[in-house]
């Protein structure tokens, strides 16, 4: 059965866009989804995600809004908030974000002023874009300065954090990335951002369900401010979330809405609520601890293929991959590996002598594929396929890359993913 049928609305309407949808079902169905940052929300999730809450402008937050008509609404945003509250043990939450990058700017509005001096993780070095970068606008309108990792052990570096922070006194420190292999200590960051006279915040936006699962500890006793995305490990709609301690939080709420932001997407809020309903439950806990079993348990399957990592492992989801050794750059390797059905993202490595648009490394990780129910067991096979299919991009062996992607494609049909229409 196509998976058209299961948008007959959409079909009968626009069966173009449909046409596409149905193929993007098809493909999230049958690939290897290995971006550290993707996920699979549940159909409870995409249901809660397209409906009439759609319809609804609701500038301001429940009980305090600036239109009509909002009584289900408050319902609905109130208990995102409540849920996030008893989920991350927070005093405050807004979830109102519209997505990551709109949630660490409001943490800027909040905090800081134009051309103050803020402090993140360089992005080649696995931070953001956000946290301070030239190119964003944070970089640009703030005074970004940057630390990273160091060149032996891949680790962060708590001693040049401290030198950099109290040399430079930043107004906002920022800790968490995209690109992190290891446990982040957020401890050790408050100590710093007290020393310093910052205003810490933790961006957890790739271990958000790590923490929420209880398989990474949380930020939440040591920072000022909690910012994550909904949509990576937490598995839920693409969306944001700022938690606070509740002498932040009229400077969060007043940032987020009238500081940068219209009308909250009330139907993303939904999503997010049930999002976080879903990972208050035992599973979630299980799946959380799994998604950090079955990375462990790849990185091993690859160093023992001779792979280098950065960091040599990894404590959470992520794997980073410095493609170097194996003579092949990570953007024809990505490249390979997509037509060989596995799904990565090309990626810098710390120190790349390479450019960002055509770096050394690829970045992996196992969030999807343990929401479709992958085990340890099955990581010596996901190494065996990247290995072979590093080495065809290496050669330009494209039947190579055929029959990995027909392996794949058998493996994916044994583990159906959740919300994806059955083919
Ligand atoms: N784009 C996200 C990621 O892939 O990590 C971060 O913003």
């Amino acid at each position: 059965m196509s998976a058209n049928h299961h948008h007959p609305a959409l079909l009968a309407t626009d069966p173009e866009l449909a046409s596409f949808i149905a193929a993007e079902e098809s493909l999230q169905a049958q690939t290897l989804r290995l971006i550290p940052s993707e996920n699979y929300v549940s159909a409870a999730v995409l249901e809660a995600s397209g409906t009439v809450l759609q319809n609804k402008y609701s500038e301001g937050y429940p009980g305090r809004r600036y239109y009509e008509g909002q009584q289900n609404i408050d319902r609905v945003e109130a208990l995102a908030v409540e849920r996030a509250k008893g989920l991350f043990g927070v005093d405050h939450a807004n979830v109102q974000p519209y997505s990551g990058s709109p949630a660490n700017l409001a943490v800027y509005l909040a905090f800081a002023k134009p051309g103050d001096t803020v402090m993140g993780m360089a992005l080649p070095m696995g931070g953001h874009l956000t946290h301070g970068w030239g190119v964003s606008a944070t970089g640009s309108w703030f005074r970004g300065v940057q630390y990273g990792v160091r060149a032996d052990t891949g680790l962060i570096d708590y001693d040049a954090v401290r030198d950099l922070a109290l040399a430079e006194r930043p107004k906002i420190m920022f800790c968490g990335g995209t690109a992190l292999p290891r446990t982040i200590d957020f401890a050790a960051f408050a100590s710093i951002a007290r020393e310093a006279g910052s205003v810490l915040v933790a961006d957890v936006a790739h271990i958000a369900g790590l923490i929420a699962g209880g398989a990474h500890p949380s930020p939440v006793d040591h920072v000022d401010v909690v910012s994550t995305t909904t949509h990576k490990t937490l598995r839920g709609p693409r969306g944001a979330m700022l938690m606070c301690r509740e002498e932040h939080a009229k400077a969060i709420d007043k940032a987020v809405f009238p500081g940068l932001q219209g009308g909250p997407h009330n139907q993303t809020t939904a999503g997010i609520a049930v999002a976080l309903h879903e990972a208050a439950q035992p599973a979630f806990t299980t799946y959380a601890h799994a998604v950090v079993a079955n990375a462990k348990a790849l990185a091993e399957a690859l160093l023992s293929r001779g792979f280098d990592l950065v960091s040599g492992g990894t404590d959470n989801h992520l794997i980073l991959m410095d493609l170097t050794s194996r003579g092949v750059a990570g953007k024809v390797a990505a490249k390979a590996l997509d037509r060989a059905g596995i799904v990565v993202n090309y990626n810098t490595v710390p120190f790349d002598p390479r450019k960002p648009f055509d770096p050394s490394g690829i970045r992996i990780g196992t969030p999807s594929l343990t929401s479709r129910g992958l085990a340890p067991e099955h990581m010596p096979v996901v190494a065996e396929w990247i290995s072979r299919a590093v080495d065809a991009a290496a050669k330009g062996d494209e039947p190579a890359l055929a029959v990995v992607r027909a392996e794949v494609a058998d493996l994916m049909a044994a583990h159906p993913a959740p919300g994806l229409p059955l083919a």
